[in-house]
Formats: C-alpha cells, structure tokens, sequence
C-alpha cells in the first residue's frame, strides 16, 4: 500500500517532524510514503498528478493553502481521499489541525500569569493558516486583559528570520518583557539576538516558543513552548487514511500542552 505525501520546506522542523511521524506510522502498517516537497502552493497540482500516477491510495498535504485551491486539490484527486493540515477550518475538505487558538491562548497566559505585561509578538508568515490563527489566539488573549503587543513582527519560520526580526523587536528604548514566538526555530534566533545585545533569557526577557520540536529542550536556555505531539498527528491521519472509511468530511483539532522549561521567568 502506497501513501503520498506533499509538504512544504523539510528544512524546516515542524514539517520534517510531521513526515518523518508519517513515514514511521505507515512503516508499522505496512504502507509506503512517496514524498513530494514544493516550494510554493501553485506547484501543488504538479506534485499532486506525479503522486497520482504512481497510484497512491491516499494523500496528506502540509502545505499552507487558501480554500479555493484546496477543495480544487481535493477534487483533482478524488476517489483519492485527501488529508489537509494547514487550511482554514472553513475549507470543505478533510483536515487534521493542532489547536492553534488554544496553544497560543496557553502560551499568553504563562507569561501573564508570570506578570509581564509588555509583551511582543513575533508571528509567522501570513501566508500560513496555522500562522494566521496563532496570532490571532496572542491578540484575543491579550485584549481579555486590555493589553496590546507593545510591538510585532512577521517572520519567516527560519532561525535566521527569528534573529533578524528578534533585533528589530529589541531595538526600540523600552525592551519588552517578554516575547511570544510562533515557533521554535524563530525562538532560536530570538535568543541568540537578546544574547548578542546581552539581554538575560529568562533574567530580563521571556521567550515563548510553540512546536517543541526534539531540540527545543537543548537550547539555550532550554525552551518554554507549546507543545504539538507530532508522533500523534502522523499517527492519527496515516490511520485514518488507510482505515477505508473517508468518505464522511472528517475534520480532527489535536491538543496542545504548555512546556515550561526554563526560558521563561
Ligand atoms: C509550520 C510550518 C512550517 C514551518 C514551521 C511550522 N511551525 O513551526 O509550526 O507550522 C505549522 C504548519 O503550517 C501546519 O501545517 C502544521 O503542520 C503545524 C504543526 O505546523
């Protein structure tokens, strides 16, 4: 049995780790994963027609993709079941999500509950519905407590990203008390900007990531973040998947926990 498997950059660790999660779910069903890795949304119907002809029997996409072009992916692979991660909750097509509201909702209440008041924002790219929807968990929670972030930036989900927009976030006269990241590799950069402007993680500055990728833990600090069980989401959509019964619209959000490690304070 064949599965496919089109994902965006596998550089990066959230994407690397959600399909090495599927590759080993479907090694223990006894299923194969051809992956196919595209570097903007509009190459998906390529990747999509090059998994098909080699007859796969199903189809997850980590790719960010708006609604028209992922019910329009859906239908070019039909019967082919196809599993989403990262669409709009709105897109009538099977998805597999983390609770991005409720992770970001967990992150802004630590560093609340720790007393930080003055708090940035380094969010994803707007590109990316799951970006999208941890920015705004960050500002609905913060606004429950009429606070707003006291500054913002996008970046690119890139430990390089996070170093340069984390100088820009630290640049103005008032630091602020702690910055929300919206993954860990950005986190990374973060930390390494307040290090290099010697600015004490977690002394002076808390830093939030969200993922906890398997090197989280090894940073330095090791890092507070959000964490999405990726094992259990690969687990999940291979056996879905090959369950045989996906027909019905199946539309699955997995729970994320808070990490409290020690980059946070
Ligand atoms: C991504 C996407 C690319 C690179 C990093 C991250 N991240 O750190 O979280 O975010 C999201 C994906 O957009 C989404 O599809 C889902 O896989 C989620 C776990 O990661």
């Amino acid at each position: 049995r064949t599965l496919g498997l089109i994902t965006t950059d596998l550089a990066l660790h959230a994407p690397s780790q959600i399909a090495s999660a599927v590759k080993s779910r479907a090694g223990e069903c006894g299923a194969s994963v051809l992956i196919s890795m595209v570097e903007h949304p509009e190459r998906c119907q390529a990747a999509l027609q090059e998994l098909l002809a080699q007859r796969v029997e199903g189809l997850l996409v980590n790719v960010p993709l708006d609604d028209p072009l992922a019910e329009q992916i859906r239908q070019l692979a039909a019967p082919v079941p196809v599993l989403f991660f990262d669409v709009s909750p709105e897109a009538k097509v099977h998805r597999l999500a983390f609770d991005a509201e409720q992770g970001a909702k967990l992150g802004a209440e630590h560093l609340l509950s720790l007393g930080h008041r003055r708090i940035a924002l380094l969010s994803g790219p707007e590109s990316s519905v799951s970006s999208r929807a941890r920015l705004a968990g960050w500002q609905a929670r913060l606004a429950q407590d009429n606070l707003v972030p006291c500054a913002m930036a996008h970046g690119d989900w890139s430990a390089a990203s996070g170093y340069e927009k984390g100088h820009q976030l630290l640049a103005g006269s008032a630091l602020p008390d702690a910055i929300l990241v919206a993954n860990d590799q950005m986190a990374l950069g973060v930390m390494r900007a307040c290090a290099e402007k010697g600015i004490a993680v977690p002394g002076q500055m808390s830093v939030v990531g969200f993922d906890d990728t398997a090197d989280s833990a090894w940073f330095s600090p090791p890092l507070t973040t959000i964490r999405q069980a990726f094992r259990v989401a690969g687990e999940r959509s291979v056996e879905w998947l090959l369950s045989g019964s996906t027909d019905e619209l199946w539309q699955t959000q997995l729970p994320v926990t808070l990490v409290e490690r020690h980059s946070s304070a």
